[in-house]
């Protein structure tokens, strides 16, 4: 539910203006799909008393994702994290590994918590992905492998990885938790390197509440990983190997046979909103609204805003102030880039300037709401506002300013925060 049209500053709701939506509107709401559908897959679930462990739909879902993705084996897991650590072991990455440090911090965290050092490595700033330029500038004698991420749902620069690790000798994992349902040059992202990765966290446009799996050809490493996610059980009282427990539930599978089965809608809802941003947001000085190629499948799950702050005289976070007032809940990714974070930060700091391109991308990129809860007058009216701010950017920093020293002046004389809807004045 929108509150009317906003052409004016003092219309938005950070000088005092109602809100443009009266309730918050997420990057990341879960889609549900059929939610009948679901339910009744529950129900069989509890009929049938079968709640985890290689149940039906386990083993359903990881036959459509794998005929999805074209490729021989799918092991779903219980979450993308989990799956991108068992990869990594049954890889047997050890000592070094690269990885973009423009990624979720799971990409770096499933590596360290195996004892092997992600090594960050900067983004090619035509793709945000990784550059295979740097990965082999990068390369150590304790290098043992490198992790792409198709990072928004694009791809790697795929050919030029796969031609990297061969030569070199590294195993090559891609983190494809936002490409399900991509493609690349015609083939769908899940079949290149030694085994890809998806998450299908609530929060991605396929779920399975918590969730994930790693699709690959090789049957000895999907083998090797049904093994791992079972505790290393090869039969009744049987262990093999060390492992852990990875298993996906069946409410969870359930979920995720339930959005498969309304992939399509799903995706072509998230087409019309980036469609109908891309088209709002036109021609605005210092708003890049990131591009898809139109020859490939796209999820179009993220819409992604990157803001020049030169070019626009707003910055990235001034815009976010703005929108999270109208409770548009826009998100930064992946600020402030895995090297920056701990225990990264301490144990291998990268002075400034080292990773450059992930460096600028992290002030500038932004992600707006879409998915099946974000109607085409949201988008509208978002446009709007994102236009409102970008023509005014000075009038809007000037008042934004005054809006911060007021907020410090009342928290300093411990009044609290003046309130976002009317009670910040301007003189
Ligand atoms: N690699 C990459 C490249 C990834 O992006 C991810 C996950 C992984 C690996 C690891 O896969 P998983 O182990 O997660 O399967 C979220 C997700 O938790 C995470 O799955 C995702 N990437 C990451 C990019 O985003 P947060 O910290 O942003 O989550 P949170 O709780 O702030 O949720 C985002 C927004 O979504 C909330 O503001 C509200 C909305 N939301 C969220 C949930 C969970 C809902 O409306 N309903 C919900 O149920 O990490």
């Amino acid at each position: 539910m929108t509150s009317g049209a906003k052409d004016r500053l003092d219309d938005l709701a950070i000088f005092g203006g109602p809100p443009a939506f009266a309730e918050r509107l997420h990057v990341g709401r879960p889609n549900i799909g059929d939610r009948s559908e679901l339910l009744r897959r529950i129900n069989d679930v509890l009929d049938r008393r079968w709640l985890t462990n290689k149940g039906p739909y386990v083993r359903e879902f990881e036959q459509r994702v794998a005929e999805l993705a074209g490729v021989d084996h799918c092991v779903a897991m219980c979450n993308g994290t989990v799956a991108l650590e068992i990869a990594i072991r049954a890889l047997e990455l050890k000592g070094e590994v690269i990885v973009p440090s423009f990624t979720f911090i799971a990409t770096a965290h499933a590596l360290q918590w195996q004892e092997v050092t992600p090594v960050f490595c900067d983004v090619d700033p035509a793709t945000d992905n990784i550059d295979p330029a740097q990965v082999e500038a990068a390369i150590t004698p304790r290098t043992t492998g490198i992790i792409g991420v198709h990072v928004w749902g694009r791809p790697c620069a795929v050919e030029r990885l796969e031609q990297l690790a061969r030569q070199r000798g590294l195993r090559l994992l891609f983190d494809a938790a936002h490409a399900f349902a991509c493609s690349h040059r015609g083939r769908m992202i899940g079949s290149f390197g030694d085994a890809e990765v998806y998450s299908f966290h609530a929060t991605k446009f396929v779920n399975t509440f918590e969730g994930g799996a790693v699709v690959t050809n090789d049957a000895e490493l999907a083998a090797k990983m049904r093994l791992m996610k079972n505790f290393g059980f090869a039969g009744y009282d049987n262990v093999v190997c060390i492992g852990t427990n990875g298993k996906m539930s069946e409410v969870s599978a359930a979920m995720g046979l339930t959005c498969l089965d309304s992939l399509d809608d799903i995706v072509a809802i998230n087409r019309r909103n980036y469609e109908a941003y891309r088209r709002g947001l036109a021609g605005l000085v210092g708003v890049e609204v990131l591009a898809y190629n139109d020859q490939e499948r796209n999820n179009f799950q993220y819409v992604v805003l990157k803001i020049d702050e030169e070019q626009a005289g707003i910055s990235r976070d001034q815009l976010v102030s703005v929108l999270h007032s109208e409770n548009i809940m826009a998100r930064r990714y992946f600020y402030p880039g895995c090297h920056q974070m701990e225990p990264y930060r301490s144990r291998l700091p990268y002075p400034a300037g080292q990773l450059p391109n992930t460096e600028r991308l992290v002030q500038q990129v932004l992600s707006l709401p879409t998915g099946t809860s974000v109607d085409l007058n949201g988008v509208t009216a978002i446009n709007q506002i994102v236009r409102l701010v970008v023509a005014n950017p000075r009038a809007v920093r000037r008042r934004l300013e005054v809006c911060n020293r007021a907020t410090r002046d009342a928290v300093g004389r411990g009044d609290g925060c003046p309130g976002r809807h009317g009670r910040v004045h301007h003189g």
